[in-house]
């Protein structure tokens, strides 16, 4: 199979090494070493992705543009094969070959303020340099992915056809998403409302899905397959969710999920740097929401997989969707007493731009 698809892409089998490579969720990722030249090789996950060639498409007319407008601008987009297809198809799935940008690498948390900067200093650019980009040449590669009225929807349908026994293990979680039922409420009022723009948006900022360089700089984003039309609350939420804490979603340890002021600080500063100009007042206004919006839709997520029977996330040992709710829940709790403490230093940091105009 793997010679079939480096075949494909003009690569001779005998002169790769290839290697299970990364930490995702979703695809599947090799490394492709060579002596010279190394690559990314994905399997698209089908059972997520309906249409892998939305998600090509979607690739070249953002490179297209790209190029154009902003051509020093690093587009982590992937390779042709030899017959000028962006995708292989080998037994029924979809594979995909990148570039590996060189001398970089990824984290799967933070360990200084530089990461949480960079970070989002990258994911803002991309939906800078994308502000006039027509979006309706964007193809949705997940349809409803952060509609969070669907995504409680989704958790009560998992709720309604649990099995008892992961009902019972997950009593204390269901209890806490219902508490919170609040933050649910206010994205229906914004989407009703019309509330704030459409954009293009990455939709999974994690922050394995930065490359940083050996000094940690921001090299480019990745992990593209959901980048689409939606509200700048879904990247900047999985900042928050995957920034703040220098524990990560995978975390047993809960009393390790702990808010770092100093990463707050630093993604805003990074954001905004890009998108202060371009964000409208009610965007501004909705900077800290979108962490509860983000952190609280995870964990529902997470919850609704569990309750499903783990049928959507990979996961490695029985409790794991389980704990990783737990972990989102306890991020959330924080964040939320955090909240008023995040007002004041965004408060600062306008007073401190504003005077230096
Ligand atoms: P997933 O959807 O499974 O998260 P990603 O596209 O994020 O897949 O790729 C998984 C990992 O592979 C990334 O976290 C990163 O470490 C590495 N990776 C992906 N693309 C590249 C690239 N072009 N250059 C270097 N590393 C890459
Ligand atoms: C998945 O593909 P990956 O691992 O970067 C998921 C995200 C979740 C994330 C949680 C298509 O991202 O939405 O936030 O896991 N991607 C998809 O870690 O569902
Ligand atoms: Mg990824």
């Amino acid at each position: 199979m793997m010679d079939n698809i480096l075949n494909a892409f003009g690569l001779k089998p005998n002169n790769y090494h290839v290697a299970s490579f990364g930490s995702g969720l979703i695809n599947y990722t090799w490394k492709i070493s060579g002596t010279i030249q190394q690559y990314i090789l994905q399997r698209i996950n089908k059972n997520v992705f309906k249409a892998p060639q939305d998600i090509a498409n979607n690739l070249v007319q953002l490179e297209n543009y790209l190029k154009q407008t902003a051509p020093e601008y690093l587009f982590a987009a992937p390779l042709p094969t030899v017959n000028g297809e962006s995708l292989v198809e080998d037994e029924g799935n979809y594979y995909r070959l990148s570039p590996f940008i060189k001398n970089s690498h990824t984290v799967d948390f933070i360990e200084q303020d530089k990461q949480a900067y960079e970070a989002a200093k990258q994911f803002g650019k991309f939906t800078r340099l994308l502000k006039d980009f027509d979006l309706t040449q964007l193809r949705y590669t997940l349809t409803d992915f952060h509609n969070l009225t669907l995504r409680v929807e989704q958790f009560k349908t998992a709720l309604a056809n649990a099995d008892k026994e992961r009902l019972s293990n997950a009593a204390a979680e269901i209890l806490q998403v219902e508490a919170n039922i609040d933050i649910a409420l206010i994205y229906e009022q914004l989407v009703k409302g019309k509330q704030i723009p459409m954009r293009v948006i990455h939709h999974d900022t994690k922050i394995n899905n930065i490359l940083f360089d050996d000094n940690n700089c921001g090299l480019c984003v990745i992990d593209l397959d959901t980048v689409m039309p939606g509200y700048f609350i879904s990247d900047v939420g999985d900042m928050m969710r995957t920034y703040l804490s220098p524990a990560n979603e995978e975390e047993r340890d809960l009393s390790k999920v702990q808010i770092n002021d100093d990463y707050f600080i630093a993604v805003y500063k990074g954001y905004m740097e890009e998108m202060g100009s371009a964000l409208t007042a009610t965007e501004k206004d909705l900077f800290i929401y979108s962490g509860k919006f983000m952190i609280y839709m995870q964990a529902i997520r997470f919850l609704a997989d569990y309750l499903n029977g783990d049928v959507y996330y990979h996961t490695q040992y029985a409790e794991h969707n389980l704990v990783r709710t737990q972990n989102q829940l306890t991020l959330l709790d924080r964040y939320l007493q955090s909240e008023s403490k995040f007002q004041g230093y965004i408060a600062q940091l306008e007073k401190a731009f504003v005077s230096s105009i």
